[in-house]
């Protein structure tokens, strides 16, 4: 068989159903092999974006995302999503061709070592040296994309390789089972929580990866202990739950922080230390980590028990021995979760215009159904939506804090819908952010998608202003003029929207759900509250409880 088909096969043998590729002259055994399979090319308009996509499919299926690219250029345009998903810990595969390595005539023309440069942004990069080293390669770069803290991966696939004839056979993947945490560590976590006055949960990404949102429900059911979330965990327990305290958002003064404060043990279900830390640790507060691999020791994370091994498994034996004790107090903690509820419904129904950032979170929330999945750039709206949207189902809210790049809004909204064909997507991107991916929309409109895109347009980079402000310098360097947003879109194919007044936002997201198509809606926003509220308000009224 030629070795670009066998590559395909062994793609293919993995469950592969897509390849979010922008192929170069190097990938053209491949784009043949592809022609013939039935794994779908999505054809994409930057590297970038393809990386997005294929980290994305990777975070919502936990089977790793595959995109591919041509040499030097191409390659160079994965570098920001590869770190998008190593740090957000997402199984995703790059596939870079190169020029033939047996004999060159080229010269060092688009030649850069592209496996050295994935070196520090990957768990596994190699170039395929013979076309028999195809499946071990293919096969080993799976299991590590998506084993235990998933990341990506990257192999390079030379011309001359791609097109030599090959006898070896697929190897297919291995039955495997996560690791449980041994009975000891469990006891000894429950005897911690048993012993202490009290206990508050905090869920991480990692609740958020793999199905642990049933026990963690029945855990918080059985012991009454509260929970909060990190901005990756948001979703795993409903946030409308009675005992949720709220999202960790904010550093440092928030309310959530002043719950924490008033606990005496924290039990940390999958956070771990790449995700901005959640909370600051202190050596007065205790830390059970409870993850599927061991703490990695930072100055803001020391924990003095760890449970290592699956999640939803670790939850299942605690909850099993647990028992809910006559001394726990959670008196302080709920003060600080019911000053916390009063405030994010403040200015949810304020009517000015442009749109003051808490009516926008208050009506996107009406407008999405539980299951329904926005999509968030990376912006100082994201704060927003962190701290006020209640998730009440895991993965719904996808947003980036662990690399937070810009320009992953509209891509991983896209991903998204074609993951779940059937829920509402809707992608919150700031007006820079969306200007770094934008050409994906000729992308979405071609897929035929169904989704919007709402843009929080202030003409300029608001959170680097933001903090500028912070900082006690002028305003300066930071705005900016930006395309007719309404035009732009209709000059791709997709749906213009304008939002012209607060009570426009809310009908017009409905409309757009039930509209097919790629819906563009460019919403002025009103940011001038920031940092009132955001570093003022907030850090007062929480220093007051
Ligand atoms: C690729 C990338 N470049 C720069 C940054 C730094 N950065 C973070 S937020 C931000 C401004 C975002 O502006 P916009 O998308 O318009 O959203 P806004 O904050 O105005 O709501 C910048 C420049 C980043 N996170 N990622």
């Amino acid at each position: 068989m030629k070795a670009s088909d066998l590559f395909i096969r062994a793609l293919e043998a993995e469950g592969v159903e897509y390849i979010f590729a922008i192929p170069g002259e190097e990938n053209l055994d491949m784009l043949e092999s592809l022609r013939n399979s039935t794994i779908r090319l999505i054809l994409v308009r930057h590297e970038q974006a393809g990386g997005f996509m294929a980290a994305t499919y990777g975070r919502l299926t936990g089977k790793t995302g595959v995109c591919m690219a041509t040499l030097g250029p191409g390659a160079t345009n994965f570098v920001t999503a590869a770190a998008y998903a190593q740090l957000g810990a997402m199984p995703m595969m790059m596939i870079t061709g190169q020029k033939p390595v047996k004999s060159s005539k080229q010269g060092q023309f688009q030649i850069i070592d592209v496996c050295d440069m994935m070196q520090s942004i990957t768990k596994y990069t190699r170039q395929i040296v013979a076309g028999d080293n195809i499946p071990s390669r293919v096969r080993e770069a799976f299991r590590l994309a998506e084993v235990e803290r998933p990341g990506a991966v990257h192999l390079e696939l030379p011309e001359d390789i791609a097109d030599e004839e090959t006898d070896e056979k697929i190897i297919a993947a291995s039955v495997q089972r996560r690791p449980v945490a041994e009975e000891k560590g469990i006891a000894h976590a429950v005897a911690m929580i048993e012993e202490s006055r009290s206990p508050v949960l905090l869920i991480g990404a990692g609740a958020n990866r793999k199905l642990t949102s049933k026990m963690l429900t029945e855990f918080v059911g059985k012991t009454g202990i509260p929970f909060v979330t990190t901005q990756m965990g948001k979703g795993v327990v409903d946030e409308n739950n009675a005992l949720f305290l709220g999202n960790a958002t904010l550093s440092a003064g928030d309310f959530v922080h002043r719950a924490i404060d008033a606990a005496d043990l924290i039990i940390n279900v999958g956070h771990d230390v790449v995700e901005k830390p959640p909370f600051f640790m202190d050596t007065n507060v205790k830390v059970i980590h409870v993850n599927f691999g061991g703490a990695s020791v930072d100055p803001v994370y020391f924990p003095q028990v760890e449970v290592v091994g699956d999640i939803a498994n670790s939850i299942w034996q605690m909850k099993e021995r647990l028992e809910p004790q006559s001394d726990w107090d959670f008196s302080k903690i709920l003060h600080a979760k019911d000053a916390h509820d009063a405030h994010i419904l403040e200015g949810a129904d304020d009517d000015r215009f442009p749109v003051y950032p808490q009516r926008a979170v208050a009506d996107i929330r009406k407008a999405m159904p539980p299951e329904g999945i926005i999509a968030l750039d990376n912006g100082v709206y994201k704060i927003w939506f962190a701290r006020n949207y209640r998730a009440s189902m895991p993965n719904t809210v996808l947003l980036d804090n662990a690399l937070a790049t810009m320009g992953a809004g509209l891509p991983s909204a896209m991903a998204a819908k074609m993951v779940h064909p059937d829920r509402p997507v809707l992608a919150i991107c700031g007006d820079g952010g969306f200007m770094m991916n934008s050409q994906e929309l000729e992308t979405a409109v071609r897929l035929n998608l169904h989704l919007t895109v709402l843009i929080l347009r202030d003409d300029a980079y608001g959170m680097i202003k933001w903090k500028q402000a912070n900082m006690g310098f002028d305003n300066f360097g930071l705005d900016y003029g930006n395309p007719d947003f309404v035009k732009y879109a209709q000059s791709y194919g997709a749906q213009g929207h304008r939002v012209e007044s607060a009570e426009e936002l809310l009908p017009l997201l409905l409309k757009c759900q039930q509209e097919h198509g790629v819906h563009l809606i460019d919403m002025p926003i009103d940011y001038s509250d920031n940092d009132r509220i955001l570093n003022n308000d907030i850090k007062r009224l929480s220093a007051e409880l």
